[in-house]
């Protein structure tokens, strides 16, 4: 495990071994099949790229009326619960005592990115974030705390951790691309990453 600090984002490469990124999967099985992934629009009625579903007490949403936490998937129902295995990340990674709220799920097919943007739809930024990559490599890019400016990338592979905190909990980011097939961690190929947020 080789930890990296990129704008104050730190960047644990290598954070889950084989097993324990094979273990997420089996967890995550039965949340992806309680609230299945859902295609989101921007507030702007753009179809995002990327798919999505949560677990936990909120999930991450947007649709015409905007980007917002939700305490049911659109389909209905609440979200099924964080797995333990997901849990025990955030308390190793940030030592915080409060559990995060929502555990937001990306999917990236073939061909899916996700724009710069912050994170900024929690009621409290003292709390980081913290987000995991499974399967597939993604190009994770790193900008500023205010839009513009010049940008810095890495590659995230199956198993590594980012924490955005501190000084960088509302640095912009995103991810410019996949690189469809480089893992076989999913039989499907594509990239799920999870993040994690306390909300209220
Ligand atoms: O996929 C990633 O690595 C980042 C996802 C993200 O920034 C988000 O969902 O807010
Ligand atoms: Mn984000």
């Amino acid at each position: 495990m080789v930890r990296l600090d990129v704008r104050d984002v730190a960047v644990h490469k290598g954070y889950l071994d084989a097993a324990a990124q094979a273990g997420l999967i089996e967890a995550l099985r039965p949340v992806l099949k309680a609230a299945p992934l859902f295609s989101p629009v921007t507030p702007q009625g753009k179809p995002m790229s990327v798919r999505m579903t949560s677990a936990g007490r909120y999930g991450w949403v947007s649709d015409s009326a905007g980007y917002r936490y939700a305490t049911q998937h659109p389909a209905g129902g609440a979200w099924p619960a964080i797995p333990d295995a997901v849990l025990r990340i955030w308390s190793q990674l940030t030592g915080e005592t409060r559990p995060p709220d929502c555990c937001l799920i990306n999917y990236y097919g073939e061909g899916a990115r996700m724009g710069l943007h912050q994170d900024k739809d929690e009621a409290d930024f003292g709390y980081p974030v913290v987000s995991v990559s499974l399967g597939d490599d993604g190009l994770f890019r790193i900008g500023n705390t205010t839009r513009g400016g010049k940008t810095e990338s890495v590659w995230l592979s199956s198993g590594d951790a980012v924490v955005m905190g501190g000084a960088a909990r509302l640095i912009f980011h995103g991810v410019d691309r996949i690189r469809f097939r480089s893992s076989r961690l999913l039989p499907r190929g594509g990239r799920l990453n999870l993040t994690l947020r306390v909300v209220d």
